[in-house]
């Protein structure tokens, strides 16, 4: 089978995405805020803030799941990307950890299709070339070890996301 098959770039809207669970670009409240984040709570409707007020949070590079609720996908996973700050503060890491746990907490609930916005790349400031070959090539790599989704979706809001993400897959795919 090949990588193609199982991962894609598409530019479009994450609430909109048919898929099991859609992955929320949080900040450590959990509790909302503007930009994607924003965009879900309102889709999903107050039921999601109020499971979410249970959560107790998130730490940076951690993720948490909740229902749904009034999006068409079953599940939401909260993460929390890095803030940039110059590059020296472990954020590869960090992002690379959300990526990562995501991907582990979905596989926990069975989850075989998935959708990520670009992780930090909007408020949080991270450069997004750097940012999309981080994220294609952590999902890859779970993906060699023996992965049980079968569609994973990188969402991208903008041509400028777009064109990073894609670009970033097919030379990682390339590499292989
Ligand atoms: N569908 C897909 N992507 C989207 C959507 C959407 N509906 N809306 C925005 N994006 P950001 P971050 C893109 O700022 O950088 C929040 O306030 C957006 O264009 O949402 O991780 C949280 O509460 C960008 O490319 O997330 C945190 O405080 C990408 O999603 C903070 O922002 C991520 O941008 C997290 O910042």
């Amino acid at each position: 089978m090949s990588y193609h098959d199982t991962i894609s770039v598409i530019l479009g809207d994450i609430v909109e995405q048919e898929v099991d669970a859609i992955v929320n670009a949080a900040n450590n409240s959990l509790l909302g805020g503007g930009g994607v984040d924003g965009a879900i709570h309102h889709a999903a409707g107050e039921k999601l803030l109020e499971e979410c007020r249970t959560l107790g949070g998130c730490p940076t590079g951690e993720a948490k799941i909740t229902g749904g609720y009034l999006l068409p996908a079953r599940w939401v996973i909260h993460t929390v990307g890095p803030i940039w700050n110059g590059g020296h503060q472990k954020e590869d890491e960090f992002l690379v950890r959300a990526y990562r746990n995501s991907l582990l907490l979905a596989e926990e609930y069975d989850i075989k299709s998935i959708a990520f916005p670009g992780i930090s790349i909007g408020a949080y400031g991270f450069p997004v070339d750097r940012a999309s070959v981080l994220a294609v090539k952590t999902i890859l790599e779970h993906m060699k070890n023996g992965c049980l989704l079968d569609d994973i979706r990188l969402i991208c809001f903008n041509d400028e996301a777009y064109h990073f993400y894609s670009n970033a897959l097919e030379l990682a795919v390339s590499e292989i």
